[in-house]
């Protein structure tokens, strides 16, 4: 489980969702059932709201090695890159596909896939800006082909220390970055995922989450080439469960920092908040590094348990990455 550490009644007041947003939310569950009647008449019309469809099929349990809810859409081709690789199996990727985190729907790992099915992933726009002289929403298809799209293997640490090896297939941030033309104010760059409570269950029933869920990097970070934009993984176009139809990774930071479903990208000034340096910043800083020194204030970070085989390995400085990224931080 990724820790609750932070229940609705302890988040002080000026963190709370605005009692506002709260009614509204409310309103929004009282009128779901009228919606979905609505839904499952016009059910030929195509436009189901699925989180709010309580008519709606459920889905058949798929076998252990089958995909739940794979993606639909078509991958552009990809170039492997051989000089990322890791000494360690790759994650079936039918395992990787059924055990998310993603709060957004649940905070049931093993039903993330299933709640988040039928979440339209297309269309699709990003909004770059703030810092930058040729800022411009994308949409997210224009991105996948201007940008060439590279498979890379990288490790992937949650900092509730399970652990996975996944080959992403994307492109690093700072293409993009570069593209925007980065003023020389931009000092950080803040994600934005989406914010939707009648289709996404999980923001509808945990209204004291400061959706949408933000996240944050230093501008040195998202310029390193390690740093990722993904749109497909194991070859496949991405999963909504894994962050479709674009997400960010990270591959030396623990797995909160690797935000899903990115609407908005932000070049800032100040250090951004994110959502969990902002619900428990004793326990989230904002760098977020893996670290097997530094524990978690309950629970050390020493050893990890792998995904598949549930064998405990220890963690790695950085992730494994410190050859690669530790000269970021002498400071
Ligand atoms: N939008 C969003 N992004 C998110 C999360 C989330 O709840 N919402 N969870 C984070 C956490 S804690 C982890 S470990 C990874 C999990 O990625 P995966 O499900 O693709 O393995 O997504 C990260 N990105
Ligand atoms: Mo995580």
């Amino acid at each position: 489980m990724f820790p609750i550490i932070a229940p609705s009644w302890a988040i002080p007041e000026v963190r709370a969702t605005s009692e506002k947003t709260f009614l509204s939310r409310r309103q929004l569950v009282a009128g779901m059932g009228a919606a979905g009647l609505v839904a499952g008449a016009l059910g030929a019309a195509g436009c189901r709201s699925d989180a709010a469809a309580p008519l709606a099929e459920p889905l058949p349990e798929p076998g252990p090695d089958e995909i739940p809810n794979p993606s639909p859409y078509t991958l552009p081709g990809f170039t492997e890159r051989a000089d990322f690789q890791v000494d360690r199996p790759v994650t079936p990727r039918a395992l990787a596909a059924r055990y998310n985190n993603y709060y957004e729907f649940t905070t049931r790992k093993d039903r993330v896939w299933r709640k988040c099915a039928g979440f339209p992933v297309r269309p699709w726009t990003v909004e770059v800006t703030g810092e930058v002289g040729a800022g411009r929403t994308w949409d997210v298809d224009e991105l996948l082909t201007r940008f060439p799209l590279e498979q890379r293997v990288y490790r992937f640490r949650c900092v509730e220390a399970w652990s996975m090896v996944v080959p992403w297939v994307g492109f690093s941030l700072r293409e993009l970055l570069k593209a925007s033309d980065p003023t020389g104010q931009a000092k950080y760059v803040r994600f934005e995922s989406f914010d939707q409570p009648s289709r996404a269950i999980g923001q509808l029933t945990q209204p004291w989450y400061p959706w949408p869920y933000h996240e944050g990097l230093r501008m040195d970070e998202a310029m390193h080439e390690l740093t990722m934009l993904v749109v497909g993984a194991y070859g496949q176009a991405l999963p909504t469960q894994h962050g479709a139809p674009l997400r960010l990774v990270v591959p030396w930071k623990y797995g909160f920092k690797n935000i899903k479903a990115i609407t908005r990208i932000e070049l800032v000034r100040e250090q951004p908040d994110t959502l969990w340096n902002t619900v428990a910043p004793l326990e989230y800083g904002f760098l977020g590094n893996v670290d097997p020194r530094v524990p978690h204030p309950r629970w050390s970070q020493a050893r990890e348990r792998d995904l598949e085989t549930q064998a405990e390995l220890p963690t790695l400085p950085y992730n494994g990455y410190g050859e690669q990224v530790s000269r970021l931080y002498t400071g």
